[in-house]
């Protein structure tokens, strides 16, 4: 069994900070759980261009307001609290956020611990992983 709480991986070297947002990776590849699963806040009044070639995510707002526009398409989705999106088609998108946003994020394959997003808005296979 498996038991964490986000303050004692907020205060770890799972949580991770870019310049839009910052993730708490409260469980990753080496838990052998096949996904990954982060706790995610979008500063306010961003805008980030994302593009998961590697890997899917599910996406549910916990809380805050923004959207995702799916750049294949033009499409807007609003995002409120209570709100599932999911990245099944390795969707590329832009990720806005009107007022910051708490989301909770599984991806698969799961994440090694320090990726961040390059030039493209992908994350690599494989990074460097948090030290337990
Ligand atoms: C929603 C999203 O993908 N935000 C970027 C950070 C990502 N959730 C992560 O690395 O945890």
């Amino acid at each position: 069994m498996i038991v964490r709480t986000l303050e004692e991986c907020e205060n770890s070297e799972r949580r991770v900070v870019s310049q839009n947002w910052e993730s708490t990776r409260m469980l990753l590849k080496d838990d052998n759980m096949g996904y990954s699963f982060h706790i995610t806040t979008i500063y306010e009044g961003t805008e980030t261009h994302i593009w998961y070639q590697n890997h899917l995510e599910s996406v549910y707002c916990i809380s805050g307001e923004g959207e995702v526009e799916t750049l294949a398409d033009g499409k807007i989705y609003p995002i409120k609290p209570g709100t599932l999106y999911n990245l099944n088609e390795h969707d590329e998108h832009l990720l806005r956020a009107t007022k910051e946003m708490k989301l909770a994020c599984v991806f698969n394959p799961p994440l090694n611990g320090k990726e961040v997003h390059d030039e493209n808005g992908v994350y690599p296979l494989e990074a460097e992983t948090v030290e337990a």
